[in-house]
């Protein structure tokens, strides 16, 4: 050791490192004179800066836009932790290359049209009394009109329901307060019914918009489709919603931007669509009271279209459940404030945000005082009496939410580049901060709930032109992280984005997330339930039945169980695979050269890989994940014979190991077990038993250790009949159960000493 650390230092010395007289004695004003950096920089790296092995304090979840996934990062290092796949095929999690994963993405197929990718734009978290919950999170599909459950104990795509009437969804998901309900409304509207054409003609007569109330059982953690419902609503183009709080419980509130019901075709000789929809200078907002839509469906007042309850507009407003109220002009989003009072209108070609009250709308209602109704009978409140004041900001507010300190909004203004900080009840500008560039959405932290933390803001901007070193035309999207702390907002931090355009996110507190490390042994992870597959050590096998194979196989550190897995050509083959582990972060990889196969196996998940044996020829297959020592020795070959082979070589060939090489493993073996036994020492000196980790890692190791008898009396009887070669080979498996053993007991150790385990008297 000794040796090789003064050879090292002698040949940085010989390369020049280190000659400097800076490298050994840099100080933080050399550092900043030599990387350009003022004390304001400084200010922003201490306040983002986490330390290895430290973590953050919040986790966002961003929409991976046209990725189709999910992104989750900490809050304030902006360090990425996770893609989570979602509507995507992503093969690190085996998402689409295996079977259990190939049924989730199959339930998002449209019509029996397979779709392998998704614009998802808007996550929401589970919600109780209106606060995040941390259990489970919910994201949309614009382009394709579906909508995803996360679980967040394993950040695992649990379930992906179709849209039965929409052709498009953006505006979702947005949950309920205590997560009753998950929400999305129709975008581009469309003919409700399934496989229906009309011609464009029929635009007012045939093609709706509406609102879909996904029902969720939070005990089973899925979305329940037979108690879902919609509203259909005019073709206003629906666009982003919220949902009511506190006071506004049980109501919603949807903007809308094309309530001109324009159809454009410069094909033509029409004006395109953006000019006709944009032509009016105000627009709907729809007023819905959704708990009372629930009760007209439970007591069978809604219409089946394409097997879907649907209350019709006529119903909606016989009921007293739908009205809209003018906001100006093609707004983008509408955010609910924190106490439930007003919700928050901007239009994107106004530089007012609007404020209305709800109390002021239930007024209306109540009072029957309506300005006028729409084209298709629903009640318009006028503007001014829904009205509670209106800001002007700045040019093209989109987005809006809330912050900690009391009536405190922040608005997201996508001309003017900027983020606007406001007061709400004074209706008053408070600070500006310029970003970089063209503003989307904005969070801060929980900042859409009933108790918004405050503290920080991420601007989500859709363009970052020169902020970060070119690669090329296509760019990547640009997260600023903002410190809101204080009266002036300051800007901390840049992060690239290279994956889709994340169009909103959501941020919260790190410690409300309790995700698990390992499944219990055998669970199929996309359905929480027992898989069929699972088989503990030592009941590994291969069955056949008539070309159907099915094997039922094992992973622990550093072998596949079984390691040769014959076919015929022509055979179907089903490849169920548990991971026996139970120490953190052992997940195994499978794969199979040309098959196109994968799988990620965590502890204690049993997967399946199927595939028919069509190709003739030898495949290896083996472990993906860097797992031990001997990951790469964790292999397998799929041999795919011909019809009605047969062998005529019997024997494999032999390495010819002496009596010397045995006892050579025999030494190697003692000194390991010298290791062993003194990292035990260490462990039951301590209160180990206290450490629900360490307990796992202790019993993973002792099953290695009983692994050992076995092998043992193998190699002994092989040396008894002097037959060296299987007497070495079996004393080498002895000592690989050692290896690996010492590896998670020395895990152990380092665990119990990181986080102040006692010695036992
Ligand atoms: Cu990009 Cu909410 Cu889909 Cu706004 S959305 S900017
Ligand atoms: Cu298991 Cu590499």
């Amino acid at each position: 050791m000794k040796r090789l650390a003064i050879k090292t230092v002698a040949v940085l010395l010989a390369t020049g490192f280190g000659a400097g007289p800076a490298w050994a004695a840099e100080t933080l004003q050399d550092v900043m004179k030599r990387r350009g950096l003022g004390q304001q920089d400084l200010m922003a790296a201490v306040k983002t800066y986490t330390p290895s092995g430290k973590r953050d304090e919040f986790l966002a979840f961003s929409s991976g836009g046209q990725s189709g996934q999910v992104l989750v990062y900490g809050i304030p290092s902006m360090r990425i932790l996770k893609y989570i796949a979602v509507f995507t095929p992503e093969p690190w999690q085996g998402y689409g290359y295996d079977e259990e994963s190939k049924a989730i993405l199959k339930d998002g197929w449209i019509e029996g049209k397979e779709i392998t990718w998704g614009d998802s734009h808007h996550p929401a978290i589970s919600e109780t009394l209106g606060q995040y919950d941390g259990q489970f999170l919910f994201i949309n599909d614009k382009a394709n009109p579906r909508l995803a459950v996360i679980d967040l104990r394993d950040f695992e795509t649990k379930q992906i329901v179709v849209n039965p009437i929409y052709k498009s969804e953006h505006g979702g998901a947005f949950v309920t307060p205590d997560t009753e309900y998950v929400f999305e409304a129709a975008q581009y509207a469309a003919p409700l019914e399934r496989g229906k054409f009309y011609p464009l003609e029929e635009f007012n007569e045939k093609y709706r918009g509406g609102m879909t109330y996904w029902k969720f059982d939070r005990e089973a953690g899925r979305l329940v489709p037979a108690q879902s419902f919609s509203i259909e609503l005019p073709p206003y183009s629906q666009d982003l919603s919220d949902a009511g709080k506190g006071p506004s419980n049980g109501w919603s509130f949807t903007n809308s931007f094309c309530s001109e019901r324009y159809v454009g075709g410069i094909e033509k000789g029409r004006p395109p669509f953006e000019a006709g929809c944009s032509a009016k200078d105000t627009d709907y907002l729809h007023v819905i009271n959704w708990k009372k839509a629930a009760e007209l469906v439970a007591q069978g007042k809604a219409q089946k279209i394409n097997g879907h309850n649907v209350l019709t507009m006529d119903t909606a407003v016989k009921e007293g459940i739908l009205f809209l109220v003018p906001e100006p002009k093609s707004p983008h989003g509408v955010d609910v404030t924190p106490d439930g009072k007003y919700i928050i209108v901007s239009g994107k070609l106004d530089t007012h945000v609007s404020v209305y009250s709800f109390d002021k709308i239930q007024a209306a209602i109540k009072a029957g005082k309506f300005e006028s109704k729409d084209p298709y009978g629903i009640p318009v409140i006028g503007m001014r009496d829904a009205l509670q004041t209106q800001v002007q900001l700045g040019l093209g507010p989109l987005h809006t939410q809330y912050d900690a300190k009391q009536c405190v909004a922040y608005t997201s203004l996508y001309v003017d580049s900027q983020v606007a900080k406001w007061n709400y009840c004074e209706g008053k500008v408070l600070d500006k901060i310029p970003v970089h560039y063209n503003i989307g959405h904005l969070m801060t932290m929980e900042g859409d709930s009933t108790k918004p933390k405050g503290r920080y803001l991420v601007a989500l901007n859709k363009l970052s032109v020169d902020r970060f070193n070119p690669v090329g035309p296509l760019h990547p999207q640009n997260h600023q992280l903002i410190d809101i702390g204080n009266d002036k907002m300051q800007l901390l931090y840049d992060m690239p984005l290279p994956l889709g355009e994340p169009h909103y996110a959501v941020a919260i507190e790190a410690a409300k997330l309790k995700p698990g490390v390992r499944y219990k042994v055998g669970t199929n992870s996309r359905t929480d339930k027992d898989h069929p597959g699972k088989v503990r050590a030592g009941e590994e096998r291969i069955e056949r039945k008539g070309n159907k194979v099915t094997v039922y196989g094992t992973l622990i550190r550093s072998h596949i169980t079984p390691e040769i897995i014959e076919v015929e050509i022509g055979d179907e083959v089903t490849v169920n695979l548990t991971n026996l582990e139970r120490a953190e972060d052992e997940t195994h990889g499978f794969a199979i050269s040309t098959y196109n196969v994968h799988a990620s196996i965590e502890p204690g998940k049993t997967v399946s890989v199927k595939f028919k044996a069509d190709k003739e020829g030898v495949y290896p297959y083996y472990c993906t994940e860097f797992c031990s020592a001997l990951h790469l020795e964790m292999q397998g070959y799929l041999l795919v014979k011909p019809k009605g082979w047969t062998p005529t070589k019997k024997e494999i060939a032999k390495a010819a190991y002496t009596e010397t090489d045995y006892r050579a493993t025999l030494k190697k073996i003692v000194d390991t077990q010298a290791v062993i036994d003194s990292v035990v020492a260490f462990i039951t000196s301590t209160n180990y038993k206290d450490f629900p980790d360490v307990v796992g890692m202790v019993e993973d190791a002792t099953d290695q250790l009983g692994k050992i008898p076995d092998a043992k009396s193998r190699h002994e009887a092989a040396a008894a009949k002097k037959d060296w070669e299987h007497a070495n080979l079996w004393a080498e498996q002895v000592y690989q159960y050692q290896v690996k053993a010492a590896d998670i007991g020395l895990r152990a150790k380092t665990y119990l000493e990181q986080n102040g385990a006692k010695k036992l008297k």
